[in-house]
């Protein structure tokens, strides 16, 4: 679902390109990559996910997971990192990243499809277990606020296995994105 009909209508408004995202996102950071290499002006609305700040009704009002990064260019909202990249360029095509051979634009694809496919269990759950979940931890009322607002059945099972304080992720988890991490690379 790339493009979005935000419900947060006050984004309809914004001209040129506004980026939320977050420092230590490698998600967002890819989309900053483009941007910068396209020397193109965007306006940063930081979201820091330690003090959730994704998690309310106005930034669920632009990215219906509420995940960062959530591209908005003039007015209209496009929301997955690789369908913004994809964004960009058609809308930016100068300086081009498509204009590689064949072989190289089917390692971009893959490279691009296996980052989105192994995020959720592989990179995100081997940092949040080793390094933020405790940064971002939640209490129950916020995780079940966080409930009411999510709705991708993946990520809730993730968050439940984050969060609620009678689950946690396990060992088993991270040595299975271990695995995973090791199978691609
Ligand atoms: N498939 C999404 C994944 C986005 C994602 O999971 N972003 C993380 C940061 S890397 C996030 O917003 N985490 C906040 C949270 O889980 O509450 C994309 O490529 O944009």
């Amino acid at each position: 679902m790339p493009i979005v009909e935000p419900t947060n209508k006050s984004v309809l408004e914004y001209e040129g390109i506004h980026l939320y995202h977050t420092d230590r996102s490698n998600c967002s950071a890819r989309v900053r990559l483009l941007l910068e290499e396209k020397e193109l002006p965007w306006v940063s609305h930081h979201i820091n996910l330690n003090e959730k700040e994704n998690i309310n009704e106005e930034y669920f009002g632009i990215n219906p997971k509420g995940l960062v990064p959530s591209l908005v260019h003039d007015g209209t909202v496009v929301v997955e990192s690789n369908d913004i990249l994809a964004y960009l360029e058609d809308k930016y095509p100068e300086p081009g990243f498509r204009e590689v051979s064949d072989e190289d634009q089917q390692k971009i694809d893959y490279w691009l499809k296996t980052s989105g496919e192994f995020h959720l269990m592989g990179i995100k759950t081997l940092q949040y277990f080793k390094s933020v979940a405790k940064l971002l931890e939640k209490l129950d009322a916020e995780y079940n606020r966080y409930g009411e607002l999510k709705t991708d059945p993946a990520q809730l099972e993730f968050y439940a296995k984050k969060w609620c304080t009678w689950l946690k992720l396990t060992e088993e988890d991270t040595a299975g994105a271990t695995r995973l991490m090791n199978e691609i690379y």
